[in-house]
């Protein structure tokens, strides 16, 4: 599925606003058929955004099962005669749409995009009425996984990750047209050879006649041209994109029509670059690259998991104030407008799928619900895999263009020292190599599952592992925790695979002094960062370090959290607390 656009035969218009909004705790609409017409007791709400924390109303803060959403769209003139496509870019968890008062498209998972050919359903020139009633509720088959328990109060959703289950439209939301010959899908693979570049590429295409591609540099010039629905280009003296800097080529696909006129044109952009695990090291270009960044979250107050460009251009300000070259989609697809951001400013990415929570001993003891089996019949099941799978795919449909992303993570913390987990992981390994045969694949291990008791890891071609020495374990004594730490690290270093520490963190109350470096306090997540660091430094496979979290976010309440998790370097609303300043003189040589 192609990013909307404007182009030579491309209009888009985005729908982004105030919506008409409705709870329906019965589930009652669709039966009722709510869509027929305008939504009846319904408020003014946000799109894009999170509806949790707009309402000052605990119930819908809390709120799980269908809401609605609606608007009044009107189709432009010009677009007569034009294919007329309905495009979300993200409804969490899932949804169904209708146009005017036909069904559409439904679409499951909460972070990738989905669309539909409206073209018989609008016309030119007139309003219609878009619905969409999306549904935040958590199951043993969705991704993530959770439970709907019945209580004495009442039905509670309970899930096993440590962040707020926001929902609702946190993307825009688009209208637009294309010409009836389209282009459908285009996959690029790069490469070097010596101070050339190649760009490889495929199309699918709907009605073409014929393809050509032109390949420009940033500045405009041609710099290669191609015939044909797929090809291999070579860039002479290319400019390679590269951490730090995120130059970028622009190939235009043109499809022609029965009488080789232009019927569309669609610019993909394109970094030059290469991608590579050897022994240890992870190449980017052929050149040992260290990670250093955070794991984020797309997490902001009263908007919760909408998008925002103000804070779209600030986070990544703070990244190079820091002297971050990386993070990780910690732990879902993040908007569009991140990656390609990402990509102009040659930021890498390790990107993750919503596989979070697949670990029914980890949430139990912490976040409230207990006794269940991971993977069971009853539980994270076959019918979980597929949904898993299928977010694959879209991960990997979506983002397989973007030079930033150099990893792919396919879970975060799952159970991962069983057999069931084996299992469960194997085929999942297989087919994300199978879609991308270019990208290394990895997934974010569990201190659960530590050196030796690792069943999953053996599939993957970097370690990434999530540690909280001297935070959840040896917690306040940093020397344990160091012997401790190093121990296990090199562990692992014995397997001869790369090892991005991809979370390591202290909650830390800003504000909160103490000469003796106490839990909580600024001064100790400054010292526990440092012993980390310390450990790193010792061990060569060492190739990356992403610290838990860039910023505190929201969590569901409990004792373990105060106000939400406080692992951030920055506070929720972006203040550096004492470690961003340690961060940034150890991540940036020139301060
Ligand atoms: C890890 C999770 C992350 C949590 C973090 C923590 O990957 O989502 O927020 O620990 O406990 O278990 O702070």
């Amino acid at each position: 599925m192609l990013r909307p656009q404007d182009t030579a035969t491309r209009e888009r218009k985005r729908l982004d606003g105030l919506w008409s909004f409705a709870l329906d705790p019965a589930g009652a609409g669709r039966g009722a058929r709510w869509f027929a017409g305008p939504l009846a007791d319904a408020r003014e709400m946000a799109v894009p955004a999170s509806f949790n924390d707009i309402v000052a109303d605990p119930a819908v803060r809390e709120y799980f099962g269908d809401v609605w959403y609606q608007t009044v769209v009107r189709v432009p003139r010009g677009w007569d005669g034009r294919r007329i496509v309905l495009h979300f870019e993200s409804a969490t968890h899932r949804a169904t749409v209708w146009v005017g008062d036909v069904e559409v498209v439904s679409h499951e998972g909460g972070y990738t995009p989905f669309e539909a050919d409206v073209t018989a359903h609008v016309r030119a020139g007139e309003p219609v009425r878009v619905t969409a009633v999306v549904n935040n509720t958590l199951s043993f088959q969705s991704i993530p996984p959770g439970i709907v328990e019945d209580t004495p109060a009442g039905k509670r959703q309970r899930y096993w990750h440590d962040f707020f289950n926001y929902a609702g439209i946190h993307r825009s939301v688009w209208l637009y047209q294309t010409d009836p010959v389209h282009l459908t899908d285009v996959t690029v693979v790069t490469g070097l050879d010596g101070a050339n570049g190649t760009v490889g590429y495929t199309t699918e295409s709907h009605g073409a006649a014929g393809t050509r591609v032109v390949l420009r540099d940033a500045d405009g010039r041609q710099v290669a041209e191609g015939s044909g629905a797929n090809g291999t280009l070579t860039v002479p003296n290319v400019h390679r994109w590269a951490p730090g800097d995120g130059y970028l080529y622009d190939l235009e696909v043109q499809l022609t029509g029965d009488g080789g006129a232009v019927r569309d044109s669609y610019h993909q952009s394109v970094g030059v670059r290469t991608v590579k695990v050897s022994g240890n090291r992870f190449l980017i270009n052929g050149e040992p690259f260290y990670f250093t960044g955070f794991g984020k979250h797309e997490d902001l107050a009263v908007i919760g998991k909408g998008h925002n460009d103000a804070f779209l251009v600030h986070d990544f300000e703070l990244l190079e104030w820091i002297g971050a070259n990386s993070f990780r989609t910690s732990h879902y697809p993040y908007s569009e407008d991140v990656l390609d951001y990402a990509d102009r400013h040659g930021i890498v990415l390790i990107d993750e799928t919503a596989a979070v929570g697949l670990n029914m001993g980890l949430g139990g003891g912490i976040f409230g619900s207990q006794g269940y089996t991971t993977f069971s019949p009853d539980t994270v099941n076959d019918a979980s895999r597929e949904v898993h799978a299928q977010a694959i795919r879209e991960l990997v449909a979506r983002d397989k263009n973007h030079p930033s992303v150099v990893l792919w993570s396919i879970a975060n913390e799952p159970e991962s020292d069983t057999e069931g987990a084996e299992n469960y992981f194997r085929p999942l390994f297989e087919l994300t190599r199978e879609l991308d045969p270019s990208r290394p694949v990895g997934f974010v291990n569990v201190m659960l599952a530590p050196y030796g008791k690792c069943r999953v890891s053996q599939f993957a071609d970097v370690l990434m592992l999530n540690r909280y020495y001297g935070w959840y374990v040896n917690t306040g004594d940093l020397p344990a925790a160091e012997l401790a730490w190093e121990q296990e690290l090199r562990g692992w270093a014995s397997e001869h695979k790369p090892i991005i520490i991809t979370e390591y963190g202290a909650d830390t109350y800003p504000g909160l002094h103490s000469v003796g470096a106490e839990p909580w306090s600024e001064e100790y997540q400054v010292a526990y960062l440092d012993m980390n660091h310390r450990v790193f430094d010792r061990i060569d496979a060492v190739v990356g370090e992403q610290v838990w979290n860039f910023a505190d976010f929201a969590t569901t309440s409990g004792i373990m959290r105060v106000g939400g998790n406080r692992k951030g370097v920055f506070t929720r609303d972006r203040h550096p607390k004492a470690a961003a300043h340690a961060l940034r003189r150890r991540w940036r040589k020139d301060v």
